[in-house]
């Protein structure tokens, strides 16, 4: 079997782990291939290093290096190499890079500067997190050097920040307008993105941002008529629960395109080609025009490797249960 998952940062690769445990530790579903297509937008450039979080966080937490209490960034990290950027007055210094999560960023940016492209980058830190060996394919969404931007208006006219500086500087507190990832529209699919989709038995949409992480995925030229011809049942997880995302700031995101922070509008993003949406008992209410929608049996929320996997198994079962 070949499963399809769009995935974003800490959401979408705390996710993938959990759906990998159900599948390893299932019997008949060990061997099924698991391809992930992340979300790229996050990208930044500091100190003249390409820095890719998503990405990131998906190789940490799929391959055992994550910091689990932040969701993000290298364990037992230390900040020596931060220390001397400041002490030199290198800017930015809002963004925290630890040394061992620079040694990532180095070897991107010199594999880049060799004509490397992202797809093999990634490929190759994959393969030092041991992602083949777990049949884990990780795939940028495309390999286009993309940047969602924020356009923010303090009071002094509109101006456009990174969305790294929206999001870590200023913690999604200043209102953004909208969100616009330059060059995106011309951007192409990474090689094997649209076929992972389009030859999926099973497409999953984890509980990742709507906005800038899937929604960002989906702006990609050809995913969207790819899941929305994809002959595999395509299942979400809703990010929200009563309301409220987990962790983030996707309520901030919603607010921003103006769509309300609940789980049936979240769903109602992706109602052109969504087959089932999996939520949580506090919105049992919900209803979706076209998808299905089921309650899952406890609280959506990814505690723990366990109580993930018995998501992801869920959103299995839905999607056996649904015709694409
Ligand atoms: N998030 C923060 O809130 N503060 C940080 O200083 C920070 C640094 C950072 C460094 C590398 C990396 O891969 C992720 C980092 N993040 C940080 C998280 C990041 O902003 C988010 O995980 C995603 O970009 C949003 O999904």
């Amino acid at each position: 079997m070949r499963i399809t998952a769009l995935a974003g940062g800490v959401g979408g690769a705390r996710f993938v782990r959990g759906l990998r445990h159900h599948l390893d530790t299932t019997p008949g579903l060990e061997d099924t291939e698991v391809t992930v297509v992340a979300n790229t937008g996050d990208d930044i450039t500091l100190f003249g290093l390409r820095v890719s979080p998503d990405v990131d966080t998906l190789l940490y937490t799929l391959g055992g290096g994550i910091d689990e209490a932040q969701g993000w960034g290298r364990a037992d990290e230390s900040h020596r190499v931060q220390s001397e950027l400041a002490a030199y007055g290198a800017q930015p210094q809002w963004f925290a890079l630890g040394d061992r999560d620079f040694g990532t960023h180095v070897v991107r940016s010199q594999w880049l500067g060799q004509g490397l492209s992202l797809s093999e980058v990634t490929a190759r830190l994959a393969a030092r997190w041991g992602l083949p060996e777990q049949r884990i394919t990780l795939l940028p969404m495309t390999d286009t050097p993309v940047e969602t931007h924020v356009v923010v208006d303090e009071g002094d006219g509109e101006r456009a920040i990174h969305f790294q500086e929206w999001w870590v500087r200023h913690q999604a507190s200043v209102p953004a307008r909208r969100f616009v990832v330059a060059g995106l529209d011309r951007a192409a699919a990474a090689p094997g993105v649209l076929d992972a989709i389009r030859q999926a038995d099973v497409v999953l949409l984890p509980p990742s941002n709507p906005v800038v992480s899937i929604g960002i995925v989906l702006g990609v030229p050809g995913v969207r008529d790819a899941l929305r011809g994809t002959t595999a049942p395509v299942v979400g997880v809703s990010p929200l629960i009563s309301g409220r995302p987990v962790r983030g700031h996707a309520d901030a995101c919603l607010e921003a395109i103006g769509v309300p922070a609940t789980a049936a509008a979240v769903g109602g993003l992706y109602e052109d080609f969504l087959d089932a949406w999996l939520v949580d008992p506090a919105d049992a209410g919900t209803t979706l025009a076209r998808a299905r929608v089921e309650v899952f049996d406890g609280p959506l929320l990814m505690s723990d490797v366990d109580a993930t996997a018995r998501i992801a198994a869920h959103a299995l079962r839905l999607a056996s249960s649904v015709t694409a």
